[in-house]
Formats: structure tokens, C-alpha cells, sequence
């Protein structure tokens, strides 16, 4: 897999703090930032060779959108799926949530082009609308898709979250074999991790459970406290939130670890690369 560049990631976050300075200082669901947001994401898409498509749903009598990135080619009937909610919540930018998952994700999409991949499975992307009001676009996807493309998703992998300021690593502990790829790659960098225990009806792969499809994905934290035990072996300050500015306005560019962004967004690459192909 290749190495996904930070300074790519970090210029889609700068692409979303400048959206949401635009746009009332937050990139929410039924607000301008938000579909702002998708059309940013749907143009490097569009331009890099993948096939988009924008679902539209309404909740809270707004309208929210999905948009979803196929890759061309890959075998039709084996689908593995990454994705991140691309709304913030109203109080800010939503820069670590989830700029990072959504970033990381569109970064790893255009590697995939750049790299002219040719997967076995087919590659398929997604970035949810309203996930802050209750998982909702992802919820509204998983429950319309059809129960043929059901069976054909051979795995969903979850981004959401995953450059917090006193990042911990934490792996989803769903499919086996995708919390595996993980950990075989934070092993390689010499990373410990541990298992995401904050419960998996906390974002949107837990969508995907509920239609029996096998999920995954990293994360690095938010309201909770980091102890000393995992102060020592990640770094960071004990005592402390994961994320001091999870759901605040300070949820900005200033906020994120630069580190845990790297990390993260190169294990996308490498799960893309190893569940791929
Ligand atoms: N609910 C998510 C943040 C969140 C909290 N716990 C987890 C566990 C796994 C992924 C994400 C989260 C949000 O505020 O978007
Ligand atoms: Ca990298
Ligand atoms: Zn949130
Ligand atoms: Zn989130
Ligand atoms: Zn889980």
C-alpha cells in the first residue's frame, strides 16, 4: 500500500475549516457547510475517475445527503466498503469530528487512483449525512440497499474520529479478520493498540452490523479520560480527554494530531490494499 501523505490529509481539513468560515462556522446537517462539504468531496472524486452518487434523505425536516464513490472494476459481487460521516455537529468545524475520518478516507480514494489500482473486490466509498443526529444517513443507506447488494459486501470499515489531540489507538473489535489487518499494521509500526469499548452503537458502523455486514475501523477517542497505563505507551497527557474539544468550536485544525492522523490514514490505505486485493 502506499503511504498516504499528512500534508494531502491536512489540506482537506483546511478545505473544511475554510467551508465551515463560510458558512456559519459549522459544516452541520441541513446547514450550507454541510453540502458545501459533499460537493468539495464529490469534485476530487469526480476528478480522479470514480463513479458518484448523491442519495438524498430528510430528517429533522432538512434535507442530508450521502455520497457514495465506487471505483470502476473489482469483482461486482465482493464489496469492501470505507466510510466516515462527513457532518459536524452545530457548535463548530468538526475538524477531528470527522474532518479526519472524511479526509483520510477521500485521501485514500485518490491514492487508489493515482495508484491505477486494480483490486480483486470492487472498492466502494461513502460519506454519511447526519451521523450527529442519530447515524442517520448511514442508517438511511444500510436499511434502502437493497438485500442482492447486501450480500455483497464482504466488509464495511469505519473512520470517525481518528486524529484526536491525546490520541489513543483503538480497534474496532467486530470482524476478526478486519480487526486483524489493523493490528498487523500498528504492529509493524510498533504501535500498541487496544480494543474501541466505547460501544458500537456510537457511530456509523453500527448501521452496517444491523444489516449483517462484518465492520471494522479505527479510532482514537473523544470524551473520555486517558490513563496513565496508556499515557505511557501512547504518549499524551493522563488525566486528560482524548479529545478536549470533542463537540466544542475548538474542534478545529489546532486540535489535531498530526501523529495519529499519519498513522491512521496509512492503516486505511494498508486495510484497502490488503482487503482489496
Ligand atoms: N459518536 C461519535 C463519537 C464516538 C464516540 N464513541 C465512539 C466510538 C467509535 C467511533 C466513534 C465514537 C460522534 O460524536 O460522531
Ligand atoms: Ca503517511
Ligand atoms: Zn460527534
Ligand atoms: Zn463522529
Ligand atoms: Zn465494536
Amino acid at each position: 500500500a502506499p503511504d498516504i501523505s499528512l500534508a494531502n490529509v491536512k489540506a482537506h481539513l483546511t478545505q473544511f475549516s475554510s467551508i465551515a468560515a463560510a458558512n456559519g462556522g459549522n459544516r452541520a446537517h441541513g446547514r450550507p457547510g454541510y453540502l458545501a462539504s459533499v460537493n468539495y468531496v464529490k469534485g476530487k472524486l469526480d476528478a480522479a475517475g470514480f463513479t458518484t452518487s448523491v442519495q438524498q434523505f430528510t430528517s429533522g425536516g432538512r434535507v442530508g445527503y450521502n455520497l457514495i464513490a465506487d471505483w470502476p472494476g473489482g469483482d461486482p459481487n465482493q464489496v469492501v466498503m470505507a466510510g466516515a460521516h462527513l457532518d459536524s455537529v452545530t457548535s463548530g468545524a468538526g475538524i477531528n469530528d470527522n474532518g479526519s475520518g472524511s479526509a483520510a478516507v477521500l485521501e485514500t480514494a485518490l491514492a487508489v487512483s493515482r495508484a491505477g489500482l486494480q483490486p480483486t473486490k470492487h472498492l466502494r466509498f461513502g460519506w454519511w449525512g447526519a451521523e450527529e443526529l442519530g447515524l442517520v444517513g448511514s442508517r438511511y443507506y444500510a436499511n434502502n440497499l437493497p438485500s442482492a447488494e447486501r450480500a455483497k459486501l464482504d466488509g464495511y470499515l469505519n473512520f470517525d474520529m481518528i486524529g484526536s489531540s491525546n490520541a489513543g489507538y483503538f480497534v474496532y473489535d467486530d470482524d476478526p479478520a478486519i480487526e486483524q489487518t489493523f493490528k498487523t499494521y500498528f504492529a509493524g509500526l510498533g504501535v500498541p493498540t487496544e480494543i474501541e469499548t466505547e460501544g458500537d452503537g456510537r457511530s456509523d458502523h453500527a448501521s452496517f452490523m444491523s444489516i449483517g455486514v462484518p465492520v471494522g475501523g479505527l479510532f482514537t477517542g473523544a470524551g473520555r479520560t486517558k490513563t496513565s497505563a496508556q499515557a505511557q505507551k501512547w504518549g499524551g497527557t493522563a488525566g486528560q480527554a482524548f479529545d478536549r474539544c470533542y463537540h466544542s468550536s475548538c474542534d478545529t485544525t489546532a486540535s489535531i494530531n498530526d501523529t495519529a492522523l499519519d498513522r491512521n490514514s496509512d492503516a486505511i490505505a494498508y486495510a484497502i490494499w490488503e482487503l482489496g486485493t
